[in-house]
């Protein structure tokens, strides 16, 4: 598997699959979720609500992966994931480490082989940019899938940096 660093935005990304960094209502929100609603237009948020009437009433439960077509977006597939909130009291990297080898089952389950990750959890539910990089970098090195094109898209210069790191580690 190749694992490349883009410095850059997610809905930009042609790739058979782009991962979301959601919540569990499945139904929107700001950050990269928000951007991949606006941009990929209203037919996601149609087989979100579908996943909520069917599959998950209750909503997705945080390190669950689940998919939709991807609309307009330049991508066929748009895997929605939960993160955890970040925490000082509990360790959720368990969690976190989750989103990324459930998203890579999908993926697998679709036939993509080409996936664009963002940096989960990073922007509203607050982890250390580091933390999760290692966690993310670590967990897509471990996990076996048939992805051989495997991007992490940062929308930072410090979010690219950290990836990096990782990545060298
Ligand atoms: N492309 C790539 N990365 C982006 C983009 C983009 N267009 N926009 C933001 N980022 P976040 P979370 C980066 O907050 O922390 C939403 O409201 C951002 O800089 O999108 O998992 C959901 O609905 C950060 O590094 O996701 C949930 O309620 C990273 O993407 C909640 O936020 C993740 O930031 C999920 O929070």
């Amino acid at each position: 598997m190749d694992i490349t660093l883009v410095l850059g935005d997610l809905t930009d990304q042609h790739a058979d699959a782009v991962v979301n960094a959601a919540n569990s209502t499945l139904l929107g929100g700001g950050g990269v979720d928000g951007a991949i609603h606006r941009r990929g237009g209203p037919d996601i948020l149609a087989a979100c609500r579908d996943l909520r009437t069917t599959r998950y009433p209750r909503g997705l439960p945080p390190g669950q992966s689940v998919a939709t077509p991807a609309g307009r977006l330049p991508a066929r597939w748009v895997i929605h994931t939960v993160g955890p909130v970040y925490s000082r009291e509990e360790d959720r990297s368990a969690v976190l480490a989750s989103c990324h080898r459930t998203a890579l089952h999908v993926a697998d389950e679709l036939g993509a082989t080409s996936v664009a990750f963002p940096a989960i959890s990073t922007g509203v539910y607050g982890w250390p940019l580091d933390s999760a990089a290692r966690i993310a970098v670590d967990t897509v090195r471990t996990t076996p899938t048939q992805v051989t094109d495997l991007r992490f898209v940062l929308f930072s210069r410090e979010a690219h940096a950290a990836f990096a790191r990782a990545l060298d580690s």
